[in-house]
């Protein structure tokens, strides 16, 4: 489809749920040899009873509340939103999350809180969470915002309920900004993609918050923009190894260890790869190689199936795979709406 269109939107909402279930079989594994994910996706095809339902885990839930929240209100309200984190916790709370964020879900959840924003502050010691669960489920502010600022300012905002460190917050803006542009079509020049996000990022990053968590962290100023640099110089070599990949970029738990990643997964998989069944598209080869990553493969498959799905759009989503991952049917009605709400002209000019 064109910029922006109805397939890109399915693609990217779709494309995260399946990252996430698909990805769930390996969270944790040091070591995941390519023949062992390629059996795990390849058993999706032969499973025609469809009763292996692969769970999605918070990445989804949380991503879910925020779809919700924005549909229902037709704009970013904090309290809503949190509202929804806490009561989804609170109905479902095995789905995997965090072991910091949910002392914060708990507390979003008492009906004397005024601040929403506070609770997350106070995680690990005032100093809050650099973990990648307000990335995970950014991609809806993509969707649902089309101006630009709106992106950067909501996909932080929105993380800000859980993760009150700029090196968790901006890699959400880090990652809207990938599903932004992609759904724009701006992946067909790759080089000029990853410019425009390094760009964008140093802006984002030059205020006296990002500076302090960045010393604070032993990071070099500008974090993000230093791994989108890595990103780029990956992207110039002719052959790289999954362990170069883990040593500099990472595949953890953290925003800067995980986000840069996802993004350069979907950029090193927009060409057959050897190693990689040369019948699958670049959908599938993204996720794939994800979760041949190791580590925290739920997340990363689910943001880089997000910014990839927003690339290819509905179509590159093999359905046997969609069959298989809980959420995915929902995610296509997700897609619909905020496809109306992206394309609705601005209220009150
Ligand atoms: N939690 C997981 N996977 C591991 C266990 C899964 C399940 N419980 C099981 O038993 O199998 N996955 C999910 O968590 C990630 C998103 O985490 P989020 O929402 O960012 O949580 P949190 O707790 O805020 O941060 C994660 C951890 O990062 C470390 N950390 C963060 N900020 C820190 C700081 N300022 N100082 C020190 N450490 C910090 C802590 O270890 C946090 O617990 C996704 O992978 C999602 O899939
Ligand atoms: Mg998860
Ligand atoms: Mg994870």
């Amino acid at each position: 489809g064109g910029t922006a269109s109805i397939s890109r939107f399915r693609g990217a909402l779709v494309g995260a749920v399946l990252g996430d279930c698909l990805g769930g079989e390996f969270e944790g594994a040091e070591e995941v040899p390519m023949d062992r994910v390629l059996q795990h996706l390849n058993g999706l095809d032969h499973d025609t009873r469809g009763d292996s339902i692969l769970q999605y885990s918070d990445d989804t839930a949380m991503t879910r509340c925020v779809v919700q929240s924005l549909l229902t209100r037709g704009e970013f309200d904090q309290q809503d939103m949190a509202h929804r984190f806490a009561e989804e916790y609170r109905q479902a709370p095995g789905r995997g999350y965090g072991s910091g964020v949910v002392q914060v879900l708990r507390k979003l959840s008492s009906p004397r809180l005024s601040d929403v924003f506070q609770p997350a502050r106070a995680q690990f010691g005032g100093r809050g969470s650099f973990g990648n669960g307000g990335a995970m489920r950014a991609v809806p502010f993509a969707l649902a915002f089309r101006n630009l600022a709106d992106v950067k300012r909501y996909a932080r905002l929105g993380a800000m309920l859980t993760h009150s460190c700029s090196l968790g917050y901006n890699g959400a803006v880090l990652q809207t900004l990938a599903v932004h542009y992609a759904l724009q079509g701006a992946l067909a020049v790759p080089q000029a993609f990853i410019n425009r996000l390094i760009s964008e990022m140093e802006g984002v990053e030059g205020d006296d918050q990002a500076r302090n968590d960045a010393r604070a962290l032993n990071e070099p100023e500008f974090p993000f923009c230093a791994r989108l640099h890595k990103v780029k110089d990956l992207m110039e070599q002719n052959a790289v190894s999954i362990e170069e990949v883990i040593s500099e970029l990472g595949n953890g738990i953290a925003a800067l260890h995980s986000v840069p990643t996802a993004i350069f997964c979907v950029l090193h998989c927009l060409e057959p790869r050897a190693g990689l069944p040369e019948q699958y598209g670049g959908l599938e080869r993204t996720v794939a190689y994800c979760l041949a990553l190791g580590g925290d493969t739920d997340t990363i498959a689910c943001m880089a199936g997000a910014i990839a799905g927003a690339h290819y759009g509905a179509d590159a989503i093999p359905p046997s795979w969609q069959r298989c991952c809980e959420g995915a049917e929902e995610a296509e009605a997700w897609a619909h709406r905020l496809h109306l709400l992206y394309h609705q002209p601005p209220q009150g000019g």
